[in-house]
């Protein structure tokens, strides 16, 4: 039997969704060796493909619920749906779709492969004052615990105690590679970062807000979402989904 690698997997099946109009692909661990996560019930329309998918909707982070997802009238396709997470500090709480890293600080961590693509994530923060901050870690690629790249955003009411930016930390010490708008007023948000080639690239609610080229963090291992600001518990910073294609 001829040994295919996952990676090929999720191609050969991705080109399989991209060519057919009336495809069935079989039920999960069918044929697929358990590989990828979702399967798609024999269904004619149009599937909408990820490399990483989590709505929140299960209203859990571990033993997720794998439930047909529909965006619009196409099919959540994901090589990685809904998965697993694993509570890196405090106590986060998932409710209503939404995850809630509100403490200080509060931390998940889940396996993610991905160095290019498109990886974006819908959040959001009920209060920002002057005297306390609430802080947001996006941190999309993870080598390890000082080597990373993150969005990051210190949260207060008045700009100029605030900070925002694509951050990479290399053997422990930051540099900001691309200044973002600060963000000093409750809202929700969608922040975007795109790379292909190491050319980074970030957008605040589908603007974009500048590029840069950097390579100095590889390979990924894992994705982390990190709240702080227990000194602002009004704050509740939240996030509505995560994904990356
Ligand atoms: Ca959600």
């Amino acid at each position: 039997m001829t040994y295919i690698p996952p990676e090929k997997i999720w191609e050969l099946t991705r080109q399989k969704l991209e060519t057919e109009t009336d495809y069935k692909i079989k039920p999960y661990d069918d044929d697929l060796n358990g590989k990828i996560d979702l399967a798609v019930m024999p269904f004619t329309s149009e599937a909408e493909l990820y490399e990483f998918y989590d709505d929140f909707g299960d209203n859990k982070l571990s033993e997720r619920v794998k439930e047909l997802v529909m965006v619009g009238s196409k099919v959540v396709f994901a090589r990685v749906f809904r998965p697993e997470w694993t509570t890196v500090s405090g106590s986060p709480s998932v409710s209503s779709g939404w995850l809630y890293l509100d403490g200080d600080p509060e931390e998940v961590k889940t396996s993610s492969d991905i160095m290019e693509g498109s990886w974006e994530a819908k959040w959001a923060i009920d209060a920002v004052t002057e005297a306390d901050p609430v802080i947001n870690h996006m941190v999309f690629i993870l080598k390890d615990s000082d080597n990373y790249y993150e969005v990051y955003y210190y949260m207060k009411s008045v700009a100029d105690y605030s900070e925002a930016n694509l951050k990479k930390v290399v053997g422990g010490s930051a540099t900001a590679l691309i200044n973002l708008p600060k963000i000093t007023s409750a809202g929700t948000y969608v922040t975007k970062m795109t790379r292909y080639a190491g050319n980074f690239e970030v957008f605040l609610n589908g603007v974009s807000q500048g590029t840069c080229s950097d390579t100095d963090v590889s390979p990924c291992n894992e994705i982390h979402l990190k709240g702080e600001g227990a000194y602002n518990p009004t704050g509740k910073l939240r996030f509505d989904y995560l994904y990356v294609r």
